[in-house]
């Protein structure tokens, strides 16, 4: 799915900003007519942004929001198809405008669209609503639910609210909202792969168009020119720029690509930042270009105070700013796809993402053919969205499933399939936490990673003593699977400003002692090809007995400050290439 652009024939404008909001506790706010108008309870709120932190009443409130805006549609759009594109709403979402449904759907982090010119009002006032039922639901991906309280227990299992999952379950309109014109018979799609061939970059496209036509399609870059005719839905071609410079880390070189649609009845353009670069998994290496990659990096989460799980411009050029700083190449987009525009970002920075599903927590009941068909769903969803970025090196398809019995490798399996039918050109994997017989999906994926907290969940305060364990730890998997291996997280809590000598728990003494260990124990593994700590910065979590208010295995806390380790990291990372 392309992201909204402006251009001679496109027009948008986003619908960000002031909201009204209720909260419909009783759960009956379609009956009640909420579609035509929200109560006068309503109350301001704030878009993009998750509503659990702007007001103390919402914060646990996990149930159905109902937005509202007034929007004007201006009058030379008359005529025009207009389209309406939320980048993400958390839950089931459905969206009226003057009354008419018109769009319907379930997921966190992903873009959906529809076509509303028949039911706007133009040169008039529109109105827009919006629920997101942010229910949670032990059978949606990922599962969560308020129910199942479980007394006594350590960890995630006695969270409140109780999901499988260790991050707040943020709900609202967490992303852009867009209103915008093209033409009815518009360039649907574009799909990029990138080839090198000598010193010349082959740029291979697919352009798809809304409906079956007859003209042709032109793609252009300064005076590169590939014009191809179209008689259908799709034409395809080949850009091929002499002595290209290629993508790569730290050298983000992007070529923006012009493609033009003329038919008879229309026209249509469309830029795309393609970046031309070449991934593949070779023994146990991961190439970029042919050049063998560690990936020194973090997970990452979509998080900020009060603003939750809500896009925000300036906190993306911080963070991007300090993994510059820090010396780190990667990050994962741990554990949903993120907003696509840091993706962009990743692409103008030569930064490499792993992109991940919002598939967190899968236990072994999961694991039956109606919720892969919804899995497969997803995955589509997330590489039509994201396929086009050459930041994105690989598509880690799970994060810390349970994987074990049949039913699991069948499920791994089919998802598997799906997303190499989806991109031939991108390596997979999943992320695991158990040991190497309780992950009977590898054997279908491209790179193990692994998530291991040696000195803190296993050996609490045994930094030194767990190293033996944790190397041995790495070379079962790679014995089993014998794959090129990333330590996807590792780490330990420390609260900003606590401190120990000798190091223990929970100060930034330990987290930094722990990490830079674990860290030289990868090197020595040839094998490992990345190390990604947990996590970029502390975060917001449920409420448990192991967490203090946030989640504190931060390199940076939730504000951004470094700890003592980011120091560390920083020496480490700018030595290590
Ligand atoms: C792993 C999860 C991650 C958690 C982390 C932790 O993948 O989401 O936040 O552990 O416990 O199990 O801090």
């Amino acid at each position: 799915m392309l992201y909204p652009q402006e251009n001679l024939y496109r027009n948008l404008t986003k619908l960000d900003g002031m909201w009204r909001f209720f909260a419909d506790r009783e759960g009956n706010g379609e009956a009640k007519g909420l579609p035509g108008g929200l109560p006068k309870e309503a109350r301001d709120i704030a878009v993009p942004a998750s509503w659990n932190e702007q007001y103390s009443d919402l914060f646990h409130f996990h149930g159905k929001g109902w937005y509202e805006r007034i929007f004007f549609a201006p009058l030379d759009w008359d005529s025009r198809p207009v389209w309406l594109r939320f980048g993400a709403v958390s839950g089931v979402c459905k969206v009226w405008v003057n009354e008419t449904l018109v769009l319907e759907h379930t997921g966190n982090a992903l873009p959906f669209e529809a076509r509303i010119d028949n039911v706007l009002h133009f040169g008039q006032e529109n109105r827009l609503i919006v629920l997101a039922d942010s229910t949670l639901d032990p059978w949606s991906l990922p599962p969560a639910s308020l129910e199942g309280r479980q007394e006594g227990r350590v960890g995630f299992a006695s969270s409140y609210p109780n999901v499988t999952y260790d991050f707040f379950p943020y709900g609202g309109i967490q992303r852009s909202v867009w209103l915008y014109t093209a033409p009815a018979n518009r360039i649907e799609d574009i799909t990029v792969k990138t080839d090198v061939q000598g010193t010349a970059g082959i740029i291979r496209f697919t352009l798809k168009t809304t409906a079956i036509c007859k003209g042709k399609v032109i793609a252009s870059v300064g005076d590169q020119v590939c014009e191809v005719s179209l008689d259908g839905v799709e034409a395809r071609g080949d850009l091929r720029i002499p002595d290209a410079k290629l993508w790569d880390i730290g050298q983000p070189n992007l070529y923006a690509v012009n493609f033009v649609l003329e038919t008879d009845e229309s026209k249509d353009c469309y830029r795309l930042d393609c970046g031309i670069r070449t991934v593949k998994v070779d023994g146990n290496r991961f190439l970029l270009n042919g050049k063998p990659v560690f990936f020194k990096g973090f997970g990452k989460h979509e998080d900020y105070s009060i603003l939750g799980k809500g896009y925000n411009d300036a906190i993306v050029v911080k963070d991007f700013g300090l993994m510059r700083w820090i010396g780190a190449n990667s990050f994962r987009t741990s554990h949903y796809p993120y907003d696509e525009q840091i993706l962009s970002m990743a692409d103008r920075h030569g930064v490499l993402v792993i992109g991940e599903t919002p598939f967190v927590g899968l236990n072994e009941r999961m694991y039956r053919p109606d919720i892969l068909e919804k899995a497969k769903g997803v995955i589509a969803e997330m590489i039509a969205r994201d396929k086009n970025h050459p930041s994105i090196v690989m598509w880690s398809l799970a994060n810390e499933p349970n994987c074990e019995s049949t039913e699991a490798e069948q499920f791994f399996k089919g998802m598997a399939e799906t997303a190499r039918s989806l991109d031939d050109t991108r390596p997979i994997t999943y992320v695991a936490h158990l040991e190497p017989e309780n992950n009977v999906g590898y054997p279908y994926y491209d790179v193990v990673c692994i998530n291991k907290y040696y000195g803190w969940y296993v050996g609490a305060g045994l930094i030194d003593e767990t190293l033996d364990e944790f190397k041995a730890c790495m070379d079962r998997f790679y014995q089993k699977f014998g794959k090129p291996m990333i330590v996807t997280e590792f780490g330990a809590d420390a609260i900003a400003g606590m401190h120990c000598d000798p190091p223990q728990m929970f100060s930034e003494e330990y987290q930094n002692e722990m990490v830079a260990k674990q860290f030289e124990a990868m090197c020595e593994k040839d094998y490992c090809i990345g190390a990604h700590v947990w996590a970029f910065a502390d975060f917001k979590t449920c409420q448990s007995i192991s967490r203090i208010i946030v989640n504190r295995k931060g390199v940076f806390t939730r504000e951004r400050e470094p700890k003592m380790v980011a120091h560390t990291l920083h020496r480490l990372w700018n030595e290590k290439n």
